[in-house]
């Protein structure tokens, strides 16, 4: 079951967001969260198999081989939340476990239709589960699934694959102390965050040989003509890949290759690009296995457990709200 988006009309928001992003003086910037309609998710699961980006296959590891562990440090009985459901693919590791153990309502929250259908088929199959779908925005969706839950069932939040990693430091620790509002003390947030690694290294994953990322990135132009009639000819903008040393993270772009003049008219702009002026369109920050026992403290969490990927550094926290 899903329970549909409470505002249908999303394209107001779209329009008004790349108003104001790409009207901005200085650097212009697109939020990263509309990288993601159908072709950006199919794009970025083909993203997840290239050798160069071992992000999510690091994440799927640790939750196949520790999903035993993480169940046992979380008290039945449990219902799961997820923030940002994707496929559903590395949540099936944690949902079989626990449901060996009980009957689980899960309930992935997902501003993305498609992607909550494509979870849906994928987890249905499991014995003893019961999912329940929100297309909402992240914290929306966690307060409505919260008048879901029964008292005394404790509640469990996934928040994987490092999406914390698209905001930076300051909004991180705002965004956990949000959910954390939400939450009860002994309720668990299970955070998947990718680790520091050399620069060569993650410039290759987010520039890689094959061009998927770079089809990824150049897919929110092409989204933008789509679905707000622009006339961005995408054949004038490169993707670019930057280590960004003192955020600790890496950065997307796209670079115009001359100087050009976009409509983009439900928008009700038209936008000027100096030659090599660039548009930000996300950020992957990186983290230290030691520094989410801070993070978690400043958000009100107390970091119990952590697993770590030896393959490709990545790590699983397990908070539980204090
Ligand atoms: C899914 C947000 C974690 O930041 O690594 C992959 C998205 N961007 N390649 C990431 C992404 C470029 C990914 N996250």
């Amino acid at each position: 079951m899903i329970i549909p988006a409470v505002t249908p009309n999303a394209t107001y928001d779209f329009a008004d967001e790349v108003r104001h992003g790409l009207s901005r003086r200085g650097q212009k910037e697109l939020p990263s969260k509309y990288l993601y309609d159908e072709v950006g998710s199919a794009l970025f699961e083909v993203i997840s198999y290239l050798p160069e980006y071992g992000l999510t296959r690091a994440d799927e590891r640790l939750l196949r081989r520790y999903a035993g562990e993480i169940v046992d440090r979380v008290p039945a009985p449990v219902a799961v939340a997820e923030l940002g459901s994707g496929s559903g693919k590395k949540t099936r590791w944690l949902l079989e476990e626990l449901c060996r153990r009980q009957r689980t309502s899960y309930y992935p929250v997902e501003i993305s239709r498609s992607a909550l259908d494509m979870c849906e088929r994928e987890l249905r199959d499991i014995d003893a589960i019961s999912i329940v779908g929100f297309e909402r925005e992240y914290l929306d969706g966690l307060s409505e699934v919260t008048t879901y839950r029964q008292k005394n069932q404790r509640l469990l939040v996934l928040f994987l694959g490092s999406t914390i990693g698209n905001f930076d430091r300051p909004a991180g620790v705002k965004f956990l102390a949000d959910v954390r509002r939400i939450l009860d003390p002994g309720d668990f947030l299970l955070l998947g965050t990718d680790l520091e690694k050399p620069a060569e290294q993650l410039v290759r994953a987010y520039d890689d040989e094959l061009g998927v990322t770079a089809a990824f990135n150049l897919n929110l132009l092409a989204r933008i003509n789509r679905e707000l009639g622009a006339n961005f000819d995408l054949s004038q903008f490169a993707h670019v890949a930057r280590i960004n040393r003192k955020a600790r993270s890496v950065e997307m772009h796209l670079e115009s290759r001359r100087l050009q003049r976009v409509k983009i008219p439900a928008a009700r702009v038209t936008i000027e690009f100096q030659e090599g002026e660039t548009i930000w369109t996300e950020s992957s920050h990186k983290y230290s296995a030691m520094e989410m026992f801070k993070t978690a403290r400043e958000a009100g969490f107390r970091c119990e457990a952590q697993w770590i990927d030896a393959e490709w550094p990545f790590a699983e926290n397990l908070l539980v709200a204090a």
